[in-house]
Formats: C-alpha cells, sequence, structure tokens
C-alpha cells in the first residue's frame, strides 16, 4: 500500500506528465504554423512519450491499489516568438520535469519506498535524455540562427525522428 503522501505526489507527476504533453501539443501547432514539418514531427513523437510517461505512472499507482486523483490541467502558451525559443521553452520544462522527478525521489526515499525508488529510476535515466535532446537541438538552432538554409537542414534531420519502443500509451499500459 502506498503511503498517502506517495499517492499525492504520484498523482502531482501524473498531471505534469499530462501537462508536458499538452505542452507539446501546444509546439506541434506552432512549427506546424511556421512550416517546420520536421521539427512539428519530432514534437508529436515527444507527445506520445509524454502520455506513455503518464501511463507508466497510472499503471504503478494501479498496481500498488492506489487512488488516482486526476486534476485539471492548465493550458500551455500557444506561440512563441522563434523557433529557437520555443525549443528553450521545451528545454526548461524538461529542466523542470527533472526538478520533479528529483523531488518524488527524495519523498519516495523519505517514506521508505524502495518499490517507488526502484520505479523511479527509470524516469531519472530518461531526464537525463529528455534533457539532452532538448539542449542539443538549442545548441544547433542557434548554430544555425536565422539562415534559412540552415534552418531547412536542421527541420530535415529532425523529421528522422521515429519513436522509441515503449512510447506507445497504450502497449506502455499492457506492460
Ligand atoms: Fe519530457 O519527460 Fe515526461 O514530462
Amino acid at each position: 500500500m502506498m503511503k498517502p503522501e506517495i499517492q499525492s505526489a504520484m498523482n502531482a507527476q501524473i498531471n505534469e506528465e499530462l501537462y508536458s504533453a499538452y505542452l507539446y501539443v501546444a509546439m506541434v501547432n506552432y512549427f506546424e504554423e511556421i512550416n517546420l514539418k520536421g521539427a512539428a514531427k519530432w514534437m508529436r513523437i515527444q507527445v506520445q512519450e509524454e502520455l506513455a510517461h503518464a501511463h507508466k505512472f497510472f499503471e504503478y499507482m494501479v498496481s500498488r491499489n492506489g487512488k488516482l486523483s486526476l486534476k485539471a490541467i492548465n493550458g500551455p502558451k500557444s506561440d512563441w516568438k522563434s523557433p529557437l525559443a520555443a525549443w528553450e521553452a521545451a528545454y526548461k520544462h524538461e529542466c523542470h520535469i527533472t526538478e520533479c522527478i528529483n523531488k518524488l525521489y527524495g519523498k519516495a526515499s523519505d517514506a521508505r519506498d524502495p518499490a517507488t525508488m526502484q520505479f523511479l529510476d527509470w524516469f531519472v535515466n530518461e531526464q537525463v535524455e529528455e534533457e539532452a535532446n532538448t539542449s542539443d537541438i538549442v545548441a544547433q538552432m542557434k548554430m544555425v540562427k536565422d539562415a534559412p538554409g540552415g534552418l531547412f537542414l536542421l527541420d530535415r534531420e529532425l523529421a528522422a525522428r521515429t519513436a522509441a519502443a515503449g512510447a506507445d500509451p497504450a502497449a506502455s499500459a499492457a506492460t
């Protein structure tokens, strides 16, 4: 049985993961509007990953007989002043999620809940990748600056992203 403080922290993290998906849906729309199809595709895959993260938390709660208490998801920003600003916002958001996971890990440790700590190990590693992915793109965007040719090539590279195994929420719910 999960302790109430862990249960409520897990519920808060489900909200964070769903907000992440919501934010990235807004970015898909932004990139589509400015015709950066590769960035839009990259973000579509990111939306699926975020939904899969929320499902992982949800399934873990169910397996521990936790009580779900779903809260409203805040509306994200829907416009950015440049593609670089959008990627910077994505990177900043991932740093925020890393903080959330680290705090959750600390709570599980304080509550002497090794099962939850072990469950969170996957997310600790995932956040290293999430931060690296977005910060690499921010660095590349800065190199390209406003050169249309560079932006075109970078967008083609972003279009090559494929969904990672386990990024399908339906599949992750089954495991
Ligand atoms: Fe982007 O890692 Fe979940 O929220």
